[in-house]
């Protein structure tokens, strides 16, 4: 169907046929106006952005561009056409046909996980605030905007089902979304990640490569639900994801390229030099992967969790891409698992987290490749790693062990003394920010960032994405 935008809010779920939810939503959406004026992107609400929006969810229509103002983007509810006779294609109920309603006995722990799913959302935007007057580039500073409205778009995915298949509790949750904030003492967001501070664009590159990433694996693993409604509206939200990790890949690319560029320039690799050259020295840039890398990695959830299980064994949440498997019930399976206390078989539904995990990190090595081959090429030693999916974990069995970034267990005070040297000092982010300079001029680059290999939808590097008013 495709997206009627003659109405106030853009959808392809047929809203003006249901009145008592399209009035519901157009209840809900000043506030959400009112809450991206006061906490999506500070001070430039005035400036036309070069953005893309869907008409409508097929190749075509899914990425129309043009200049649009932040507040009039049209932000709407978009899901992917349903497939006839869908049927459940995991857990106990594998084979029955799949919920368009919410099922009774599961409605608490599905609207559990929509709003958790919801409350990441608008925290992003939260987090990215301020970034908008540090961008190193125009380039930069329109791709940073569009993925704060297809946050925000996101979260009216999330808002949808929740005023569509709740009632007044799910009505009562999309306002807790606008109350919730990012880091705030009373009413922080649900996951630690999404109160984490992002006040560099550095931290915005890792952000996107590494969070959204496991943005991609949750809603990969909704898409497969039972609950078909929420399959629906996390296939299109996919569509739209992809973009977001490659800023991050591109983005941390073109700071090792402009990094090897100085050090090529200087005839050096000594951090201080590169450094004082205005430009991220390869350690630091590891210490930003290690903190973002392990804070996403709690995001899986618990190595052993029954929470997976029951998700999993009830068909509200798969795995992602669940075709690929063989076994779609997992009641007779298990997996060993090295925690604290040494390896530990344990059945497999509960290990589904980790499972996640491990081809999570698999696809995070991806990009890594990429930048070491870079590095490789200019004749340097250095690689960049992932850290072991035990450092510095604040949930699931590795909790608060002293584990450095190889793995290993260390006596809490080297750990301690040592922990700088692994994740950014205050020191190493005073420098980054001192970076931070806005560069505002059609095709110019800040000098820590290398441009991008093309611009936008076929455009010149050097098109003026945002016009600033
Ligand atoms: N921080 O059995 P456990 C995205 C809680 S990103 C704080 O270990 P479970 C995006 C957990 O809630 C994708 N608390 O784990 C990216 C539970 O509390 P309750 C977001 C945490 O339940 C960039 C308790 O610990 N989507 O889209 O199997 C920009 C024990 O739970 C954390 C989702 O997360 C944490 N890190 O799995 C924008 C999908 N981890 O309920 C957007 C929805 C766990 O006992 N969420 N806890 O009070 C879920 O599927 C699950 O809730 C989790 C946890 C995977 C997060």
């Amino acid at each position: 169907m495709a997206i009627n935008y003659s109405e106030k809010i853009p959808n392809n779920v047929d809203l003006a046929h249901d009145r008592t939810l399209q009035r519901a939503l157009e209840h809900w959406q000043p506030h959400f106006l009112q809450w991206w004026h006061e906490m999506g992107p500070s001070d430039f609400e005035r400036a036309d952005v070069y953005l893309r929006t869907a008409t409508s969810v097929d190749a075509k229509g899914w990425a129309t561009y043009g200049a649009v103002k932040m507040p009039d983007y049209r932000w709407g509810i978009f899901l992917a056409d349903q497939q006839p006779d869908r049927k459940i294609g995991f857990g106990d109920q594998m084979g029955q046909p799949a919920w368009q309603q919410v099922p009774g006995e599961h409605r608490s722990t599905l609207r559990r996980l929509i709003v958790t799913q919801g409350d990441t959302e608008p925290a992003s935007v939260e987090q990215q605030r301020m970034l908008g007057h540090l961008c190193p580039s125009l380039y930069d500073l329109r791709n940073l905007f569009q993925i704060n409205v297809e946050e925000g778009r996101h979260l009216w995915a999330m808002v949808y089902l929740l005023h569509a298949y709740f009632g007044r509790d799910g009505r009562e949750e999309a306002e807790e979304l606008l109350a919730r904030h990012s880091g705030d003492a009373d009413k922080p967001r649900i996951l630690t990640t999404f109160n984490e501070p992002i006040s560099d664009w550095l931290s915005l590159y890792c952000f996107t490569y590494f969070t959204d990433r496991d943005g991609k694996y949750q809603l990969k693993s909704f898409a497969e639900s039972g609950f078909d409604p929420l399959s629906r509206t996390c296939r299109f939200m996919l569509t739209e994801e992809a973009h977001h990790m490659f800023v991050g890949e591109t983005g941390i690319g073109r700071v090792v390229k402009r990094t090897l560029e100085v050090m090529k320039e200087l005839g050096t690799d000594d951090p201080a030099r590169i450094r004082a050259h205005g430009a991220v020295d390869l350690p630091l840039l590891q210490k930003y992967l290690n903190f973002w890398c392990s804070s996403s990695l709690d995001l899986f959830g618990s190595e052993i969790s029954s929470n997976a299980a029951a998700s999993f064994a009830n068909g509200l949440k798969g795995r992602p891409d669940e075709s690929q498997y063989e076994d779609h019930v997992l009641r007779d399976v298990s997996l060993k698992l090295d925690t604290p206390e040494g390896a530990q078989e344990v059945p497999m539904l509960n290990a589904l987290n980790e499972v996640m995990r491990e081809s999570y990190l698999k696809d995070c090595e991806i990009g890594l490749k990429r930048w070491n081959r870079a590095i490789e090429r200019a004749g340097h030693e250095f690689r960049l790693t992932l850290p072991s999916s035990r450092f510095r974990r604040a949930i699931g069995s590795w909790v608060g062990l002293p584990v450095g970034p190889d793995g290993k267990l260390l006596p809490k005070d080297e750990y301690e003394r040592r922990l700088y040297e692994w994740v950014p000092s205050p020191e190493d982010k005073a420098f980054v920010k001192s970076l931070m300079q806005k560069v505002v001029e059609p095709g110019k680059m800040a000098a820590w960032i290398a441009p991008p290999d093309r611009g936008i939808n076929n455009l010149p590097i050097d098109y003026e994405y945002v016009h600033l008013a």
